[in-house]
This record gives structure tokens, C-alpha cells and sequence, in this order.
């Protein structure tokens, strides 16, 4: 009997054995993501963890979740850094109450291009890294969105035919925006957007081509002004504790996937910018350049967020401008 019950023991012990080391073999890390599955940084997300898996899968199978299913947007970069995700992307502009650097991202016409952009992430990485690193996460790449033009359900000449206009913003920077313009601003996700435009809840914002294309605008909004105002970037980031607990072989796997997937995103995200205001144009909407009034409009408005963000931002932020302005 006690034979039996000693070899009963041992291959229980087997089983645990085997299936903690199957269980090791592979471990899931689910990828919230914020955008829908069709747009290029979902797309993007999902063949750098294919890149993952392929190389690394007897380690870590990264799922994505799109169009914020697993986490909302405004929920994920939160469910990263404390470990309720092992990483997710977020929007960097959105994260303005976690630290002022991250709103760097967004200030109005101090880069516009996607030139100016880069080097705008090159001079601002250093301190956004170090921010990110004592909230104990890892920045593993980021990607830009396309120019950000006006959508409207009328004309807009200039600034003043925004007054008590209903305008959807995606972070802090947009609602003050909006409140400088004398329009009156509602922060909404991305994945509300149809349904905010559709009950009038929204009727106006500051995007991109492209989610105005994804949303499908068009239904709900007249006209889109390329006012080139800045580009957004979507950040993926890892929390720190479970990238220590990978082998320095995937981590490895995950830097290489990383940097790829950057240097195809940014090719991917200027490739697509004058598509996106060809699809918008072909679905009916006006697409026309900002008037010079319009632009010199929002680039008062830009010139004072810029001088307000450095008072708040303090030697990060100034760190960040100087080095943009020596590249
Ligand atoms: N699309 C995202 C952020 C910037 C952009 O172009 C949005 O509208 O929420």
C-alpha cells in the first residue's frame, strides 16, 4: 500500500512538473489595444506579436484585443503598470496626468511634419523613459498618427466659427484647445466616436484621416481641414516586472520585433496619410487646407499651450525642447 501510495505521489508530482513547465513553456500576454483591428497600429501590434510568437512562442504567446475589448483606451496604460496587462499601446498624449512630458506629443504646431515628428521622439525618448521607468514600465516602440486636421459639420474660416461648437477631444491638450476656441469640449474614446458623432453629443474634433476613416465620419461630419497641426504617437509599453521575468533570449526576440515594428509603422503611417484624405474626400466630405486664418488661429492658441506645458513640464520638458530645437 505505502509502494503505491509512493508511486501515486511521485507521478502526481510528474503531472505538477510537466504541466508547470508547460504552463512556463508558453504563457499568454494579453496585448490591449485601444484601436480597431483594421487600423494600421492594430495591424501593426498583431504582426509584431506573430514576430514574437514565431520566435520566442515556446516562451510567451502575445494575443492582441483591439478596438478595446480587453481594457479601454483611457483603462490600459493603467492595467500595464499594475500588471493587469503585461503590455498594451496607448496614446502618449493622453497621459498628461501621469506626467506633463508625455503631453509633449501633442502641443500644437511644434512639430508637423513627420520629419519633425521623429525628431521630436528622439529628443523627447530619453525623458519620457525615465518617467516611464520609475512608473516601472518599458517603452518598447512607438508610432505616429497622421497630421491632425479639423472635422466639422459646417465651414470654419477661422476660429471664430468654432464658438459653442460641440468638439470631441482625445486628451487634455484638445479640451484646452477647445476651451481657448470658445468651443465646448468632451473627452471620448475612440471606440464611442460613431456613436458621439451620431447623437450629436460631438460635432467636431481634431484627428486624423485616419480615424475619421475608421469611424467612418462622413455620416456625421461635412468637412476636414488639414491643418497639420501635430502627430500623435500610440506607445507600446511593457511593465517592467514581467519583462525581467523573461530570458534574456526573448527579451531580445522582443526588442528586434520592437524596433521592426517601428521602422515599418512610421513607413506605414506616412504612406497611408494622403489615402486616408483621399478615402474621406471619395465618401463625400470636403477635404480642403486650413485657411491662413485658421491657421494662424490655432497657432496663437499652440504658441501659448507651448509656453503653459514648459512652466508645468519643469527640467524634463525643457531637457526635451532643447535638445528638438538643436537637431
Ligand atoms: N486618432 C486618435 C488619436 C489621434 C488620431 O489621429 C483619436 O482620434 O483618438
Amino acid at each position: 500500500m505505502m509502494a503505491f501510495k509512493k508511486q501515486l505521489a511521485s507521478a502526481l508530482a510528474g503531472v505538477a512538473l510537466f504541466s508547470a513547465q508547460a504552463s512556463m513553456a508558453a504563457e499568454t500576454w494579453d496585448m490591449p489595444l485601444a484601436y480597431t483591428a483594421t487600423n494600421y497600429h492594430s495591424e501593426l501590434a498583431a504582426s509584431f506579436a506573430e514576430d514574437v510568437n514565431a520566435k520566442a512562442g515556446d516562451e510567451i504567446k502575445i494575443v492582441t484585443h483591439a478596438g478595446g475589448s480587453l481594457f479601454k483606451g483611457s483603462e490600459i496604460f493603467g492595467a500595464v503598470r499594475r500588471g493587469l496587462a503585461p503590455i498594451g499601446e496607448r496614446l502618449v498624449s493622453a497621459l498628461g496626468n501621469e506626467d506633463p512630458i508625455f503631453e509633449i506629443d501633442a502641443l500644437p504646431f511644434l512639430a508637423t511634419s513627420f520629419d519633425e515628428s521623429w525628431k521630436l521622439y528622439q529628443a523627447s525618448k530619453p525623458a519620457m523613459e525615465k518617467v516611464l521607468k520609475k512608473k516601472r514600465l518599458k517603452l518598447l516602440y512607438a508610432v505616429p498618427w497622421p497630421p491632425q486636421g479639423l472635422y466639422a459639420n459646417k465651414p470654419v474660416n477661422d476660429l471664430t466659427d468654432m464658438k459653442g461648437v460641440k468638439f470631441r477631444a482625445y486628451n487634455a491638450s484638445t479640451s484646452k484647445l477647445a476651451q481657448m476656441m470658445g468651443a465646448i469640449p468632451t473627452k471620448i474614446e475612440t471606440a464611442e466616436l460613431s456613436q458621439a458623432f451620431a447623437t450629436g453629443v460631438a460635432e467636431s474634433m481634431i484627428s486624423s484621416g485616419s480615424t475619421g476613416y475608421d469611424r467612418k465620419l462622413w455620416e456625421h461630419v461635412s468637412h476636414w481641414y488639414d491643418v497639420q497641426a501635430w502627430l500623435p504617437k500610440n506607445m507600446v509599453v511593457v511593465n517592467l516586472k514581467a519583462w525581467k521575468k523573461l530570458s534574456p533570449e526573448t527579451q531580445q526576440v522582443m526588442l528586434d520585433a520592437a524596433a521592426k515594428a517601428e521602422k515599418a509603422g512610421w513607413a506605414k503611417s506616412r504612406e497611408l496619410a494622403d489615402w486616408y484624405k483621399e478615402q474621406l474626400a471619395a465618401n463625400g466630405m470636403k477635404v480642403d487646407v486650413a485657411s491662413p486664418e485658421l491657421k494662424d488661429g490655432f497657432k496663437k492658441l499652440g504658441a501659448e499651450m507651448v509656453e503653459d506645458w514648459l512652466k508645468r513640464a519643469g527640467d524634463n520638458g525643457r531637457d526635451a525642447i532643447a535638445a528638438y530645437n538643436k537637431m
